[in-house]
C-alpha cells in the first residue's frame, strides 16, 4: 500500500511538488486521474476511478466551481468530508480517512513521511519556519496565477487582469530572486528543500500561458513570462533552469515542459 494516495487531473504541476519530493524522501505516491476533460466521467473519491452505471446511479453529480464551471462532478459524500474545499489534487492517507488538500500541503506531508532524513523541509524549527514563509508566499502569487489562467480560456476576459498578474509574477519573482542573492544555491539554508520545489512547480504551471499567445496577441498582449525575465530576474532564472535538470526533478519537469513548449510553438 503507497504512503500516499492522490487524485487528480494529469499531469498537474501542483503533483510535482508531490512526486518531486517522494523522490528525494523515499516516499510512495499512488496516483490517480486522468486528463482534465476525463475527470467528469471519474468517481471523485478515495477509490477514484473512472464512473460506473451503479456509481452514476447512486452519487449526485455537483456542480464544478474553479476549472471545471460549467461541468458536472461525482463526488461523493466521503470525499467532501475529507476535502471540504472540493479540489484536485487530494490526497489521502493509506486508509482513505485524513483527506489532506492544497499541493502545498501535500508536499510536506510527503516531507513529513520522510524516509531518508532528507532535510527537505528544514533542519531546524526556524528553517521549517522559513521553508512555510516560501510556501505562503507561492500560494498567494499562485492564487493569482491560478485567476489569470482560467480567465485566459474566455478570449473577452477583463482587461485589467493581465496587468494585474504582471505586478503579482514581478513581486513574486523578485521575492525569489532577493533570496538567492548573491550567489546562495537555494533558497533556505545551504541544500535543496520543499521551498525550492514549490518556487519551479508555480513556475511550470504559470508557463501555461503560452497557450494562450493567440488570445493575448488579439488584445495587444504577450505572454508576462517573456525573454526580458532572464535579465529582470536572472537569479531567479537560472535558479529555475538549474532545477528543471536535477535528477529528482527532470522525470516530471522534462516532460511536461517539453510538451508545453511543442505545444505553445
Ligand atoms: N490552491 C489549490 C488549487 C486547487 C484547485 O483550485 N483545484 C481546482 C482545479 S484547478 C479544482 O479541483 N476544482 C474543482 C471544482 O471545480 O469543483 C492547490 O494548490 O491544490
Amino acid at each position: 500500500m503507497a504512503d500516499l494516495r492522490i487524485f487528480s487531473y494529469l499531469p498537474n504541476p501542483r503533483i510535482m511538488k508531490a512526486t518531486i519530493a517522494a523522490r528525494l524522501c523515499g516516499v510512495d505516491v499512488e496516483l490517480r486521474g486522468a486528463k482534465p476533460a476525463e475527470l467528469k466521467d471519474w468517481l471523485w473519491d478515495f477509490d477514484a476511478r473512472p464512473l460506473s452505471e451503479a456509481d452514476r446511479r447512486k452519487t449526485k453529480a455537483r456542480a464544478g466551481r474553479v476549472g471545471f464551471k460549467g461541468g458536472q462532478l461525482v463526488k461523493t459524500d466521503a470525499f467532501l468530508a475529507a476535502h471540504p474545499f472540493a479540489t484536485v489534487p487530494a490526497a489521502f492517507s493509506p486508509d482513505g480517512t485524513t483527506g489532506i488538500f492544497e499541493s502545498n500541503s501535500i508536499m510536506r506531508a510527503v516531507a513529513r513521511l520522510d524516509r531518508k532524513r532528507s532535510k527537505l523541509y528544514g533542519s531546524t524549527p526556524y528553517e521549517a519556519a522559513r521553508i512555510d514563509s516560501f510556501l505562503d508566499a507561492s500560494l498567494v502569487f499562485a492564487r493569482d496565477s491560478q485567476i489569470y489562467l482560467l480567465a485566459l480560456r474566455d478570449p473577452d476576459f477583463a482587461a485589467d487582469i493581465h496587468a494585474r498578474t504582471a505586478e503579482a509574477f514581478a513581486i513574486y519573482a523578485a521575492g525569489i530572486d532577493q533570496a538567492l542573492q548573491p550567489d546562495r544555491s537555494f533558497l533556505v539554508g545551504e541544500t535543496l528543500s520543499l521551498a525550492d520545489i514549490c518556487f519551479v512547480a508555480e513556475l511550470c504551471l504559470f508557463l501555461n500561458e503560452r497557450h494562450h499567445r493567440p488570445t493575448l496577441a488579439k488584445r495587444g498582449l504577450t505572454p508576462i513570462v517573456n525573454e526580458q525575465w532572464r535579465e529582470q530576474f536572472p537569479n531567479a532564472s537560472s535558479h529555475f533552469n538549474r532545477l528543471i535538470a536535477h535528477p529528482a526533478f527532470a522525470p516530471d519537469v522534462g516532460p511536461y515542459l517539453q510538451k508545453l513548449y511543442a505545444r505553445a510553438a
